[in-house]
């Protein structure tokens, strides 16, 4: 069985779990990843893509398991020589994955697009399946807080997620349109699935590029979500925390009023079986499954419950 051809837009750790999923189960002519591209920045000089890296490193095996982004056996004489030098050090970037930006650097330079750098690097590291940047273009996101507008990785990582969000301006504020190879891979899709990412800062940034909501409305594939809020918090990051900042709950209601637009069916776990039914008022299908990825066989269970109830 070769299965449906699946689109899935995806952020960083969480979303790559289920990325890393849906490839063992679809071969690479039936999945495409879209990786949002909001979370990128230019630092020390380097073009820092961190969607794109955790999505290529989960799917190469070369990610480090603790932490979700970056590579494993990291080593940081790189980043301790920063540090002594006086340059800034709150984000790390380990020698290994240093490589990373670097070729990435040379390879802009050169005048190659994102999507060409992303294909050759991934390539180059073992993954088969494509991953596309949701656009070539530059598309910060920043994060409207109490405090001021902050770039992202400065929200993030610098403050760790600390000061309250008040909202987001997307792509720099400026209009911004999703790559050729994404909406081709949109237009040929037979599912597209939205992975349990952040709505707001991993998922919106794609959605939310101009003609990506036409481009799904005429796309004949349904929409399937993965609800990243599960018992009222989120696995990881800073998602509840900013559904209350931003005076919604922390629920699967919210989630699903969130997508409702475009979802098709949202998927949720099992310690939200419960809202299962009102859900249904809210998206066409619900259906009910342990979305909790600790291990790989979950992450495969997700993917193929995500594909079983397609259709
Ligand atoms: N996250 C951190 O919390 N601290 C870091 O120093 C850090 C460095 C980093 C370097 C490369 C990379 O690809 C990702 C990195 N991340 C780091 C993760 C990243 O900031 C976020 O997880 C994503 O942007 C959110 O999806």
């Amino acid at each position: 069985m070769s299965g449906p051809k699946v689109v899935y837009f995806s952020g960083g750790v969480g979303g790559a779990k289920l990325a890393l999923g849906l490839a063992k189960v679809l071969p690479p002519e039936r999945l495409t990843i879209v990786a949002n591209t909001g979370d990128d920045f230019e630092h020390l000089g380097f073009p820092v893509c961190p969607d794109i890296d955790t999505l290529v490193y989960t799917l190469s095996c070369l990610a480090n398991p603790q932490l979700g982004w970056g590579r494993r056996d990291e080593t940081s004489a790189f980043m301790d020589t920063i540090r002594q030098l006086g340059g800034p050090d709150w984000f790390f970037l380990g020698d290994r994955d240093l490589a990373m930006h670097a070729e990435r650097r040379r390879r802009l330079g050169e005048g190659e697009s994102l999507t060409a750098v992303t294909a050759a690097l991934s390539t180059a590291l073992g993954v088969e399946h494509p991953i596309l940047p949701m656009t070539d273009e530059p598309t910060p996101t920043i994060v409207e807080t109490a405090d001021g507008p902050l770039p992202f990785q400065d929200y993030f990582v610098r403050l760790r997620a600390g000061p309250a969000v008040t909202g987001f301006t997307l792509h720099g504020g400026r209009k911004t349109r999703p790559s050729g190879a994404v909406l081709d891979a949109i237009a040929e899709a037979d599912l597209i699935v939205i992975g349990p990412s952040n709505p707001y800062i991993s998922i919106d940034p794609i959605l939310k590029l101009d003609g990506m909501g036409l481009a799904l409305a005429q796309a004949p594939a349904p929409v399937t979500v993965v609800s990243p809020i599960v018992g009222g918090t989120a696995i990881k990051g800073p998602t509840a925390k900013m559904m209350t900042e931003l005076g919604l709950d922390s629920s699967v209601e919210s989630v699903a009023r969130h997508y409702g637009d475009i979802a098709d069916r949202l998927v949720i776990d099992t310690a939200d079986g419960a809202s299962a039914e009102p859900l249904r008022n809210i998206v066409p299908a619900v259906s009910v499954t342990g979305t909790v990825m600790r291990t790989l066989e979950d992450r495969i269970a997700l993917a193929r419950h995500v594909l079983e109830t397609h259709g």
